[in-house]
Order: structure tokens, then C-alpha cells, then sequence
């Protein structure tokens, strides 16, 4: 027999378990053309709705006039503010306990946002009706800057009471939207003001957005005979859009299939709800035809949920060895029109209180304030877990601030403040435990990798050159030492528009020893269908090639809370291994019964069970399945199925240590990234060549953002990079070549000891890209610059510093 001959090692490399690199599964149909977007659906008189969108950032709607869009050939309706409000449909409450403006509603608050919507045969048609409607504005005056806002005259959220508490507590302001706090005012200041050493920084986190691949869309079909309404859309959180639709249209949740097919990336932009849904929905139910709208390019980039605009304003005192002894900052957060974040709901500025990073800092303070101004709502996080980006950009920042202010080396100041590997679980200032690190080890590990101090011997002798006017390139030394939060819940502390932030995963083994997983996350390329299955493997014994993942459809899935904030190894992950281990356990009783023996006679071992003493009596999971629906086992039921609902007692805390050496031409302010070494610990790896991906993935996002991606607007709110020909989208050419490390310490609450990976080098490689250009400068006496650092921005900074005369 096969399994007589097989060694161990043999049974172990055929299940493709947890630790092999395995291929993605998904990749044969994404790379064939097979796979299934959503503007790939097409049903039988499917209908196109599309936006007309306002040129200004602020005015008043005075008219809105759609006859002649109605005579346009092909155009069916015109939605506005008036037909939705009979509905109560003309507003919609955002994920942060704002409410939204569907359609402009008497005024429009950021240029783009969308007016009406035309629904028309097909998207040429829709676009003619768009031209064809007549919008009468007056314009109002814009305010873009936080800082401006809080001081203006000028209201922007008319329809809010001035003088009313918002989501989260009282306004200063009518512009005012919340302001948060976490830790020790009094403390902190007191600290800071008795210290021997302080350094004081304005760190700006610059507005950028997420800009998957593929925008956002959806198909609505609402099946007036059945009474049953389908939406298929590019949504990171499935079962909380069936939900929030059925408690905004009153349609019951059963009655709702919510399916997300395929997704071209997330990154954020795809968890939080569109007008363009509530919009397809309504022309859906008016027209009884499918109706499906997507966002092109421009609307995109222009309106949907932007990320990051946080002004950091930040105090670090230290002792003159360089212990550091407090942290305050307090941020101005822009959120634009309205309230949109995606955060859990307790956190208005996400998890910005993991900003005393990976430092034993005993005395913090953070306050946060939100700010309407005239930009696009949003406030997602873009490969970040709720704000977590900003934090380490911050925190990183303020470690050279203040190593430049001790005239010390910016490693040796990090390796003094770290959290030690025997202070885990540590309790954080700003009230987070983090469960598990050793950083350390990794921080010497990436040292030695690069060859630290021969590096920054010779960056003094470049400096020295350059002085001599032998060259005009400089050498940046960009570190960064991060500490990621991921995998939201627990659901005592997080919950989205009051849904609990738990996992899911249900398991079905079939007869023949093949399996079907389903959860309640959805992949938008990290190869779940892949990943989830190599946990099942080693947790069922079955091979991972025998389990199929599905996801996305909550007429099948269980209820879960979807995929964003890296959570969903830590809780997805989490579920399935526990519900492989309830499969596990009904096997042990099945295995028992068939070989005769107490269930406590048999082990599990690889992808069987043995008689304790006598491994040649045993019972594989194919024979296990297969008994399971064939024999009558007293007290037990047929079939094998398990689920389980996870709620994870902690959020994992993944963290690395990256290092960036770049060269900088002073004269033309190109760079050049010489090497990339980036040390990721996510504890327990799943499948490594996936974790490579996502790292090479996350690092170029951060590339993007720190050296050139921007939402900018100008003084009249209109966006200056509404395309990809402004918006920097690195492709090959500019991408440079990464080295990836790891070291491996477990989550010691989770049960196979995984923690997130997916957005720890996004959080990383923002600063140490921003480290090293100005890391190049500091010989110069450059202390702080703001990203992105374009070409431009680092000749002005070299030209400021007086480099060029
Ligand atoms: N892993 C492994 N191991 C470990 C961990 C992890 O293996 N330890 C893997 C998993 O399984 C998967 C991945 O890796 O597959 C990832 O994971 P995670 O970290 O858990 O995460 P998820 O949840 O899954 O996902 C999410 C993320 C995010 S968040 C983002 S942004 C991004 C990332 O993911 N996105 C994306 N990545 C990516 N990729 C792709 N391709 N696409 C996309 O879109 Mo947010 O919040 O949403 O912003």
C-alpha cells in the first residue's frame, strides 16, 4: 500500500501545509483572463448608471435641470436629492457615525462629489444624458487647509447643528468634527518640561488614496417577482453591506444576496459604502432592470475615500543618554466633507495610539482633532490597520528628530528604547498590550545584513567628498524599527456600525476526503483560496490541494466582518483553525470506534490517526471522511462538518526592521535606491513565497506614497492629480530590487501563532524611504521635510539647505 511506504516527511509534503510555498491557486484563472470582476457581469438587460459629478469644491445647488438629459437616446432617468428624499435615501450614515450626502443636497462640499445620477441604456448613453444636464451653482468660498477651517466663518455642514455634540463628543466648531484622547496629559507635559532633552517636530502625513487596479463598481438586480435583491460589488466586507442595505432600504437581510466575485485590490478603498451604490440600487428597484455602475479613473482618484492628511505635531524628551522619557503629540486630522473613516467604531482616529511604536516609552500623550474642510471624504487605510501608518511615520520621524537633537547614531537610539523580548506582553501608554516581540534580535539581524557600520563610513567620507566638491550625490541611511496592530476585534473593543469585529469559517468534508472552507473575509489578491487551505492541511490532515476556499457570497459564507486592517489571518485564520480542530476532534471519535479502541487510545499524526504504541493501527482522514458518511457510529452524527465564530482575545502585533540606502543627486533631486532590506516578524509564516509577495507588494506601495504619490489640491479645491499622468503609480522601472528576512516569534494567543503580514511593509517602508532621504540631508543640517519627496521636493530641499551655490 501507497501509505505503508510513505515516510513521514513524504505524508507532511503532500498535505502543503502551513510553512510550504505553496503556488497560488487563483493565479491559473487571474493569469488566463478567467478571472470574475465585477465589470465582467453582464445580465440580460443590464442598465448603466453613472454620476454627474460638481466641478467646485464648495457651492450652493440652485437648479438642477434634466430635460433635456431625459430626450438624450438611451437615457431612462435622472435621479437627484429630490426623487431620493421620499425614500430618505438622499442622505446615508457613514461608517463613522456621519451622515453622507448621496446626492448633493442644496450644496456640494468637494469637487466631484456627485449631483445626480443618469441611468441609461449603456455607459456611452449615460455619459451623453450626463452632458446634457444643467446644474446652476454659486460658489462659496473653499476652505482646503484643517488649520484655516477651525478659525473660518465660513460653515461647511450647514445641515449640522453648530452646537451640537458629533459622533464622538462636543465640537469646538462648526467645522470641528471630534477630538480624542488617549494616555496622560498632565503627566506627559510634566515629563517633557523637567526633561534634559526635548525635540519638537510638525510631521505631515500628505493625503494620498489607495488607487486599486480595478475602481469601485457594483451590479444591482432587484428580482421583483421573488422579491429578492442581488449586488455584486467590489466590497471588502460583504456581510456588513448586506446589513447596512437592508437597515438603509428596509429590505430584509435574507431577502439581500450581497456577492463580491473577483476584486483587482483593496487597499481600503473598498470597505467603506458609495453613493453609487445606494444609487444602483434605487434605479434597480425603479427600473426593475439590473443596474450597474463603475467608477472610472478620475472619479476614483477624485472622490473615493482618500487616505492619510494627518498634521502630527510631536514632542519627545529623552535624557542625555538618550532614554527616552515621553511622547505627546496631537494631531489635526482632514477629513473633507464628511465624516467617512473606516475605523472600528470606538476609534475615530484608528489605532493612532500604537504611536510609541516599538519604544518602552513610559509617559504618553495623543489627542487627536478631526477637521471638515473642502476635500473628498474617506480617511481609509490604505494598507494600514486604521491609522497605523500614520503612527510609525510619526514615531519614526520623531526617533531621528530626536537622535539629530542628541547628535546621536539613530540606530543605537532605537536599540536603547526597545521594548525588551522579556517585557511581553507589554502594556503600552497609550493602552494597548502588545502580545509578543523580540526586537532586538531583529534589529541586529537587519544591521548585520546590511553592514551597518561600514555603510555609515561610507556615507562621512561621501560627505567629505561632496564638501570637497568631489561629487554631488549623497548616501541616506533610512531605518525604521516598526510595530503593526492587526486583526480587529476583539469584539468588546471593535465593531463596525455595531457588528462585532469576529471572524468566520465553516468546513464541510465530503465523502471522499475532499473539503469546501468557507469565511467571512474576501481575498482581493492576497491568495486566500490558497493560504487557508495549507492552515486546514496541517490542522485536518486532508491535502490542501483536496480543500477548496470560498469566500464573498453571503448566501453561502458564514458572517464575518471582511478583509482590511490585516485581519484576516489573525481572525479568519484563527476561525479556521479552530473549526478544523472541532473536525479534528468528531475524527478522534470516528477513528476510535473504526480501529476499537478508547477515544484517548488514539493520536493525531500528520493526516491520520494512530493507535498510541502501534502505528501500524491507523485510521487516515480519507477513511475517517469517508466513515463519517457510511457507517452507523453509535452516538455520533453522519457527516463531517464544523464552524466556528472567532473572537480574538487580542490584536497580533507583527513588526520588522527595514533599512533603505539611497543615493540623491543634489542637482536634478532624482534618487536612486541602492538596496531595500526588509525584516518582517508576523510570527507563525503560512506560506512564505505569499509573505514575499506581500512584502515586495506593501513596499512599493510605500515607495509610491513617500517618494511622489499625492492627492493635492489647489486654493479652489480643485484636485491637481486626478489621473495616473499626475498621480504616481510606480511600474518596474522605478521599482527597486528588495532583499526580505525574517525572524519568527509566535502570537501566544493565536492558534497557530500567525499575525498579519499583508500591510507591515506599507507601515515600514513610508518612513524608512522618508528616513533615508533625509538621512542624506542631515550632515546639512536638514531636520524635517514633507513627503512625497518628488524629484522637486528634494532639489528645493537641497536648494534650501544651500547645496546648490
Ligand atoms: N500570510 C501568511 N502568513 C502569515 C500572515 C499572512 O502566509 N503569518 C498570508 C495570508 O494568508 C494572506 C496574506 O499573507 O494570504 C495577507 O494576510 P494578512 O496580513 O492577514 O492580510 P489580509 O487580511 O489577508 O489582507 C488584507 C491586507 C490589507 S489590509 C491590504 S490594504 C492589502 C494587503 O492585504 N491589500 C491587498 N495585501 C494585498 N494584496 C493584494 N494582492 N491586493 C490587495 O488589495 Mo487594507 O486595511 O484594506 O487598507
Amino acid at each position: 500500500m501507497k501509505d505503508e511506504i510513505e515516510s513521514r516527511e513524504d505524508r507532511v509534503a503532500n498535505l502543503k501545509g502551513m510553512g510550504c510555498s505553496r503556488k497560488r491557486v487563483e493565479d491559473a484563472r487571474f493569469t488566463q483572463g478567467k478571472g470574475n470582476y465585477v465589470d465582467d457581469i453582464k445580465l440580460d438587460g443590464m442598465l448603466f448608471g453613472d454620476f454627474v459629478r460638481s466641478p467646485y469644491a464648495h457651492a450652493r445647488v440652485v437648479s438642477i435641470d434634466t430635460e433635456e438629459a431625459l430626450k438624450v437616446p438611451g437615457v431612462l432617468a435622472v435621479l437627484t436629492a429630490a426623487d431620493l428624499e421620499p425614500l430618505g435615501l438622499h442622505w446615508m450614515p457613514t461608517l463613522a457615525g456621519d451622515k453622507q450626502m448621496v446626492l448633493a443636497d442644496g450644496k456640494v462640499l468637494y469637487q466631484g462629489q456627485e449631483v445626480a445620477f443618469v441611468v441609461a441604456e449603456d455607459r456611452y448613453a449615460a455619459a451623453d444624458g450626463i452632458e446634457a444636464v444643467e446644474v446652476e451653482y454659486e460658489e462659496l468660498p473653499v476652505i482646503v487647509d484643517p488649520f484655516e477651517s477651525l478659525k473660518s466663518d465660513v460653515v461647511l455642514r450647514e445641515d449640522l447643528d453648530p452646537n451640537a455634540p458629533g459622533a464622538h463628543g462636543p465640537r469646538k466648531h462648526p467645522n470641528h468634527i471630534f477630538t480624542w484622547e488617549a494616555g496622560d496629559k498632565d503627566a506627559t507635559e510634566q515629563v517633557i518640561s523637567e526633561a534634559e532633552v526635548v525635540a519638537e517636530e510638525m510631521v505631515y502625513y500628505h493625503r494620498t488614496h489607495p488607487c486599486p487596479l480595478e475602481t469601485c463598481g457594483c451590479v444591482a438586480s432587484m428580482d421583483k417577482v421573488n422579491g429578492k435583491l442581488t449586488l455584486w460589488g467590489t466590497f471588502q466586507a460583504p456581510h456588513a453591506i448586506r446589513t447596512v442595505v437592508s437597515l438603509i432600504s428596509g429590505i430584509e437581510e435574507h431577502n439581500i444576496r450581497v456577492i463580491s466575485p473577483d476584486i483587482g485590490g483593496g487597499f481600503g478603498n473598498k470597505v467603506g459604502a458609495y453613493p453609487g451604490y445606494v444609487c444602483s440600487v434605487v434605479a434597480s428597484i425603479v427600473t426593475g432592470k439590473p443596474v450597474k455602475w463603475i467608477e472610472d479613473r478620475m472619479d476614483n482618484l477624485m472622490t473615493t475615500a482618500f487616505a492619510r492628511d494627518y498634521w502630527m505635531k510631536g514632542k519627545i524628551s529623552a535624557t542625555k543618554e538618550g532614554r527616552i522619557t515621553g511622547l505627546w503629540c496631537h494631531t489635526t486630522a482632514d477629513h473633507g466633507g464628511f465624516d467617512a473613516c473606516a475605523d472600528p467604531t470606538k476609534f475615530p482616529a484608528g489605532f493612532m495610539n500604537i504611536c510609541t511604536g516599538s519604544y518602552d516609552i513610559p509617559t504618553a500623550y495623543l489627542a487627536v482633532d478631526g477637521v471638515y474642510t473642502n476635500k473628498a471624504p474617506g480617511g481609509v487605510a490604505y494598507r494600514c490597520s486604521f491609522r497605523v501608518t500614520e503612527a510609525a511615520y510619526f514615531i519614526e520621524r520623531m526617533i531621528e528628530v530626536l537622535a539629530i537633537e542628541l547628535n546621536m547614531d539613530a540606530a543605537e537610539l532605537r536599540r536603547i528604547n526597545f521594548i525588551k523580548a522579556d517585557q511581553f506582553p507589554y502594556q503600552s501608554a497609550l493602552g494597548w498590550e502588545y502580545d509578543s516581540g523580540d526586537y532586538h534580535t531583529a534589529w541586529d539581524k537587519a544591521l548585520a545584513a546590511v553592514g551597518y557600520d561600514d555603510l555609515r563610513a561610507e556615507q562621512a567620507r561621501r560627505v567629505e567628498e561632496f564638501k570637497a566638491g568631489k561629487t554631488r550625490r549623497l548616501l541616506g541611511i533610512g531605518l525604521t524599527h516598526f510595530t503593526e496592530i492587526v486583526g480587529a476585534g476583539p469584539v468588546k473593543n471593535c465593531d463596525i456600525l455595531g457588528l462585532g469585529m469576529f471572524d468566520s469559517c465553516e468546513i464541510r468534508i465530503h465523502p471522499t476526503g475532499s473539503a469546501i472552507a468557507r469565511l467571512g473575509t474576501i481575498s482581493q489578491g492576497q491568495g486566500h483560496a490558497t493560504t487557508f487551505a495549507q492552515i486546514l492541511a496541517s490542522e485536518i490532515g486532508l491535502p490542501a490541494d483536496s480543500i477548496t476556499v470560498e469566500e464573498g457570497d453571503t448566501d453561502t459564507a458564514p458572517y464575518g466582518l471582511g478583509t482590511y486592517g490585516s485581519r484576516s489571518t489573525p481572525v479568519a485564520g484563527a476561525a479556521t483553525a479552530m473549526a478544523g480542530r472541532k473536525i479534528r476532534a468528531k475524527a478522534q471519535m470516528i477513528a476510535a470506534y473504526l480501529l476499537e479502541v478508547h477515544d484517548d487510545d488514539v493520536e493525531f499524526d500528520v493526516d491520520r490517526f494512530v493507535v498510541k504504541g502501534a502505528p501500524e493501527r491507523f485510521k487516515t482522514m480519507k477513511e475517517i471522511a469517508f466513515a463519517a458518511y457510511n457507517q452507523a457510529i453509535p452516538g455520533i452524527e453522519p457527516g463531517l462538518e464544523a464552524v466556528s465564530y472567532y473572537d480574538p482575545p487580542n490584536m497580533t502585533y507583527p513588526f520588522g526592521a527595514y533599512i533603505c540606502v539611497m543615493e540623491i543627486d543634489v542637482d536634478t533631486g532624482e534618487h536612486e535606491i541602492r538596496q531595500f532590506y526588509a525584516l518582517d516578524d508576523c510570527g507563525t509564516r503560512i506560506n512564505p513565497m505569499i509573505i514575499e509577495g506581500q512584502v515586495h507588494g506593501g513596499l512599493t506601495e510605500a515607495l509610491a506614497i513617500a517618494m511622489g504619490q499625492e492627492i493635492a489640491y489647489d486654493d479652489m479645491g480643485n484636485v491637481k492629480t486626478g489621473t495616473l499622468m499626475d498621480f504616481f503609480l510606480p511600474t518596474a522601472w522605478e521599482t527597486p530590487n528588495y532583499t526580505t528576512d525574517h525572524t519568527v516569534t509566535p502570537s501566544p494567543h493565536h492558534p497557530i501563532g500567525a499575525k498579519g503580514v499583508g500591510e507591515s511593509p506599507n507601515v515600514g517602508g513610508v518612513p524608512c524611504f522618508s528616513n533615508a532621504v533625509h538621512d542624506a540631508f542631515r550632515a546639512f543640517g536638514l531636520r524635517q521635510s514633507h513627503m512625497p519627496h518628488d524629484q522637486w521636493r528634494i532639489w528645493k530641499t537641497a536648494n534650501d539647505l544651500g547645496l546648490h551655490s
